[in-house]
């Protein structure tokens, strides 16, 4: 609630000193008593508040946790993130932001601190337990449907650039992936709903290894995940994070509705772990074995195969292919 945010503000710009429950009765225009239940429901969710009869309450401790008040608080972006909905646990956030996001204003934000069916692509799932980054962003883009997936790779080079500034070497393995030495850090799930080949909206989900254990997920993905924690051999704040993660996306999708696409991809070329190397892509119909050579202006991976033709594929699996 807004009065609960304002109680935080005003608590940490008093920056340890105390503030008295008049006070900030005055201020919200409401009764000590109704302040004192909003302290008693911020110490539920985590906050450490020291109160005192005599002088008042004085923030101690602000709790990891990704409420919207905390990730408001320091938000630099005018769109994504002006409404979060939040959630301690979620089947899914993708699927929770599909079901409202006919009805919900573009840039509308769902997060979970942990998921009971996060999705992968495919059918696949994500694990993800507390400690990660999962969220879902609505965006209403008055796009083609085919070009859907440029926004995919705008969203992999937001993540990437995030991951970045903790001063990791965060590489994009197309279309959607996220590594850091090799490895899967995060990992994106952009759904699409279009009327008559034009999008109607379109929910971009992802998922980050972020202060997770990443040996605690079943054999056959640990091997090839890691984490932010791991990597950085220390927890990160994930507050400042997400922060930081939707203003990137915020930027990029900026230049995704104001410049020509090029301008993206030139950056995520730059990022790709991808361009290059042999691969080995599958989708439902069919498998293309060759070298990974551009991608196109749709978001498209081209591949040169064997016999010298080079194939466009706009979506499917990705397998490095080992040279014997
Ligand atoms: P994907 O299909 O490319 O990757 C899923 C595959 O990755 C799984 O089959 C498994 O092998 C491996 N994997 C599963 N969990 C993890 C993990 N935590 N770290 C590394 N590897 C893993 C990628 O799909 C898209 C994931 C998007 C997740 C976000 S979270 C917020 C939103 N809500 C939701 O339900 N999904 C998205």
């Amino acid at each position: 609630s807004t009065n609960l945010a304002e109680i935080i503000r005003i608590l940490k710009e008093a920056d340890g000193k105390p503030v008295s429950g008049e006070e900030l009765g005055e201020r919200l225009g409401v009764s000590r008593a109704m302040v004192w239940k909003y302290i008693s429901s911020l110490k539920e969710g985590g906050y450490e508040i020291e109160s005192s009869p005599k002088t008042g309450y004085i923030l101690k401790v602000v709790p990891d946790m990704l409420y919207p008040e905390e990730i408001k608080d320091g938000l630099n972006t005018t769109l994504i993130g002006n409404n979060i909905f939040y959630f301690a646990e979620l089947e899914s956030t993708n699927s929770f932001a599909k079901e409202m996001a006919k009805e919900a204003e573009e840039g509308t934000v769902v997060i979970a601190e942990s998921q009971k069916k996060g999705r992968g692509r495919l059918g696949r799932n994500w694990q993800s337990p507390k400690g990660g980054v999962n969220l879902s962003v609505i965006l209403k883009p008055n796009i083609p449907l085919d070009h859907a997936a440029r926004l995919t790779l705008m969203t992999g080079l937001a993540a990437a650039n995030t991951i970045r500034s903790l001063g990791l070497d965060a590489r994009i393995k197309w279309p959607n992936d996220v590594l850091i030495k090799d490895k899967k850090v995060c990992g994106i799930l952009t759904e699409v709903d279009a009327e008559m080949e034009q999008v109607d909206y379109i929910i971009i989900g992802i998922g980050i290894n972020a202060n997770v254990n990443v040996d605690d997920f079943p054999p056959g993905i640990r091997e090839n995940a890691t984490s932010l924690q791991k990597e950085l051999g220390t927890e990160v704040n994930r507050v400042e994070f997400v922060q930081k993660l939707l203003y990137e996306i915020e930027q990029q999708y900026i230049k995704f509705k104001t410049q020509e696409f090029s301008a993206i991809l030139s950056e995520w070329i730059n990022l790709s772990d991808t361009i290059g190397k042999n691969v080995t892509i599958m989708t439902p119909s069919k498998m293309v074995e060759g070298k990974a050579i551009g991608i196109t202006d749709t978001g498209a991976i081209s591949v040169r195969t064997k016999d010298g033709k080079r194939v466009n594929l706009i979506a499917g699996r990705c397998v490095y292919t080992r040279t014997r």
